[in-house]
């Protein structure tokens, strides 16, 4: 036992970790409570060499957002505009769509990830068509599309159930479903900061996820912290997630996503600072013992301190990118975009090893 861990009250979370018992909530919330930031670090840098060693993941994708017209008005959001014709909304033809694609021929992409606003008068054609469009252009390209939010929003508007959906957007070319809209699942904040009758409840985004799983999909799970949200509230959504990863096994990465201030409805409240950023990736590798990785999205932490978290719990770091909307119009400063070899030597920096990976986690070799 490192003398440091004691005096930072932190023993028998170590013993715990050691013997491979399993952290509970009030240990989760003591590791939030810890005034030694580094012992915290220390404890998940651990776990993380244990599963990853130095390995750190990225991959080579594209961001693409169809439409910022949502029936939906989050606080937290600067990206979503009410209607159509309203200031700054947006609606891509198919054809603008795909073309994002076909200007990328040359590059050796191997990720579509979409999230989009919740329109309310697209037909149902519109979703089917794009990913087949994409999938006639590139075959090979893995979609990770629609959050669970978009998933019960089309489920609701088009009459048909959450299965129903997600069998035609996989019969379509879907193949994985990113984590957003996960916000903070504890009703207090969910009401509070996404208190809309279009945005499904946490209890309808954790069962579409499940019913993914089940259908043999993979997805991610977000968290949305450094708002209102208390350390219980913090922990208490990383257990949800934990448990339905105990239940199906489909998570592959849990992504705490930092807010962001500006041009929202929250622009009063402080962004966290990068040592709350640090400390959330090293509690949620604490406690979602069960789930593979932990991504530090660089967009939404910056590059320096996505560096800094690869020494805090996480092990991957999202991917190229490219065009990114709903940060930047929230206020960040990252690039929109890094190229391959900028997220590599950006790794190497921070003495760790990249691996560039698929969607599945599986390795990409460049012949
Ligand atoms: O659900 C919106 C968040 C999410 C703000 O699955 C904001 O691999 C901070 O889910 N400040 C969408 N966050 C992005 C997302 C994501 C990102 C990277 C990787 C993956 C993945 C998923 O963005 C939303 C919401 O939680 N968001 N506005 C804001 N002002």
């Amino acid at each position: 036992m490192h003398p440091r861990l004691a005096s930072a009250g932190l023993s028998d979370i170590d013993d715990k970790l050691e013997a491979g018992v399993r952290l509970d909530e009030c240990d989760g919330v003591r590791l939030f409570g810890c005034p030694d930031l580094l012992a915290v670090g220390w404890l998940a840098n651990r776990e993380r060499e244990k599963r990853h060693g130095a390995r750190t993941f990225y991959n080579f994708n594209i961001r693409l957002e169809a439409t910022n017209v949502c029936m939906a008005s989050c606080l937290f959001c600067s990206f979503a505009r009410l209607k159509s014709g309203d200031p700054g909304a947006y609606t891509m033809s198919l054809e603008q769509a795909w073309d994002k694609l076909r200007r990328r021929a040359h590059q050796p992409l191997t990720e579509i990830h979409i999230v989009n606003g919740l329109h309310p008068d697209l037909p149902w054609s519109y979703y089917t068509d794009l990913l087949h469009g994409f999938k006639r252009i590139r075959p090979d390209i893995h979609l990770k599309c629609f959050t669970a939010v978009e998933i019960a929003f089309f489920a609701e508007l088009y009459g048909k159930s959450d299965e129903q959906v997600l069998r035609e957007l996989m019969d379509a070319g879907l193949d994985s479903l990113p984590g957003g809209g996960a916000e903070i699942f504890a009703p207090r904040v969910r009401k509070k900061i996404a208190n809309d009758p279009n945005k499904c409840d946490a209890n309808r985004y954790l069962s579409i996820h499940r019913l993914a799983h089940r259908l043999g999909m993979r997805s991610n799970v977000t968290m949305l912290y450094g708002h209102i949200e208390t350390s219980e509230e913090r922990v208490d959504h990383m257990l949800r997630a934990r448990a339905l990863q105990d239940e199906t096994g489909g998570f592959q990465a849990f992504i705490p996503l930092a807010f962001h201030p500006d041009n929202n409805q929250m622009r009063k409240l402080p962004a966290p600072s990068a040592a709350d950023t640090l400390r959330v990736h090293a509690v949620a590798r604490l406690m979602c013992d069960n789930i593979d990785h932990i991504k530090a999205f660089w967009i939404a932490t910056g590059v320096e301190v996505a560096q800094t978290c690869l020494w805090f719990g996480a092990d991957d770091l999202d991917g190229t990118v490219q065009e990114e909307k709903i940060y930047h119009m929230a206020g960040s400063r990252t690039p929109e975009s890094l190229s391959t070899r900028e997220i590599e030597r950006l790794i190497q920096a921070a003495g760790r090893a990249p691996v560039e990976r698929d969607t599945l986690y599986r390795v990409v070799a460049h012949v």
